[in-house]
């Protein structure tokens, strides 16, 4: 019997050496040490011993057992270890490793330029206000000059949701709100969406942008008008730009002009972007009209102003040269991407 034991001190230690997975360990844990197991085969047949054999058996019994619960229990530890050991390798990170970068958005080129426009204006000592989109006819035309059936309405069009309330088709009624609001002096830019019965091709959209300005106080001359919009378009177009007023007509500015720069391509030569002339339009201003000022509460004897006008989507259109306004609302990256 106790060669029997000895074989199989010796046959667990060659198996368990050999163990490379916990379940494979398990299995020869039952196998040697478990209830059906074959040192409980042996221990079973003790009975058949004699009172003298019994207890060396026993002890031998119980030092085998020892040594394979000793052996099983250091390869558990080995086996947890190189586990633990292949886990880290495989999760192991590279913090050393180039980054996938994000793709980033940038701003849509209407916001670009607009910003622009924003900053130099604010360079300037004015500040930025704005209204609502749907507005009062009031705001929008009669407290502008353009009562009921004037012609200016005809190239104005837009969307009615009343009789009274409409779409604003410029942002003017913000300058006519702040005055009412506001003592002179005032110098602000009114930036916005405005809307026009109009049909879409590439130079017409229901929805356009415009950024309109408004200068009032005591004293002001059509110098300050001029002197502002050339410092204006120098900022934006460099220092070089050569700009030209000529006479125009709006209800709510009198004088009224219309202000072109030199064509920064042929530089008034004519050439394809400036279609031959030599010379961009850019905006349309004036100085505003008395009647517009009483209107907002304001004394014509006592203050004047300048006021002015610009389109912003021609304004980038020119700036980039795009041939067609479409391109703005499509949200095609291959057109947004180049700016
Ligand atoms: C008040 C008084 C006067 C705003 C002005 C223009 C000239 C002008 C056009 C530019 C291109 C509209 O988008 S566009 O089609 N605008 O030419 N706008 S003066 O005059 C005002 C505004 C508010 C109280």
């Amino acid at each position: 019997m106790l060669n029997a034991l000895q074989n199989i001190k010796e046959q667990a230690a060659q198996a368990l050496a050999q163990v490379s997975d916990p379940k494979a360990l398990e299995e020869l844990r039952v196998k040697y040490l478990g209830k059906k197991g074959e040192l409980t085969g042996i221990l079973k047949q003790m009975g058949k011993l004699s009172a003298e054999e019994r207890p060396k058996v026993g002890a031998f019994a119980n030092e085998v057992r020892a040594s394979i619960e000793a052996l099983i229990e250091e390869k558990a530890a080995a086996l947890k270890a190189a586990l633990q050991e292949q886990k880290l390798k495989a999760e192991r990170l590279d913090v050393t490793m180039p980054g996938k970068a994000a793709p980033m958005g940038k701003p849509h080129p209407l916001s670009k330029v607009l910003d622009e426009v924003g900053e130099i204006f604010l360079g300037m000592g004015f500040s930025i206000v704005e209204g609502p989109e749907v507005e009062l006819d009031y705001y929008n035309f009669e407290a502008l000059n353009i009562p009921k059936n004037h012609p200016a309405r005809d190239t104005q069009d837009t969307f009615y949701i009343t009789e009274n309330v409409l779409l604003r088709t410029q942002t003017s009624p913000v300058q006519v709100r702040t005055m009412e609001k506001q003592k002179p002096p005032i110098r602000v830019i009114a930036p916005g969406r405005v809307y026009r019965s109009d049909a879409v091709d590439a130079t017409h959209s229901p929805l356009f942008h415009q950024i309109e300005g408004l200068v009032v106080d005591k004293g002001v001359t059509m110098a300050d008008l001029k002197g502002t919009l050339e410092m204006f378009t120098k900022r934006l177009y460099g220092e070089d730009s050569v700009v030209r007023f000529r006479p125009h007509h709006f209800p709510f500015t009198e004088p009224s002009a219309e202000m072109d720069v030199q064509c920064f391509s042929c530089h008034g030569e004519g050439c394809r972007l400036c279609k031959g002339e030599g010379w961009i339009e850019l905006l349309g201003c004036g100085m505003v009209h008395p009647k517009v000022l009483s209107n907002c509460g304001i004394d014509p004897e006592e203050y004047s102003g300048f006021a002015f006008g610009i389109g912003l989507e021609r304004l980038v259109m020119r700036r980039y040269n795009i041939d067609d306004l479409r391109l703005f609302y499509e949200n095609d990256l291959r057109f947004l991407d180049q700016f």
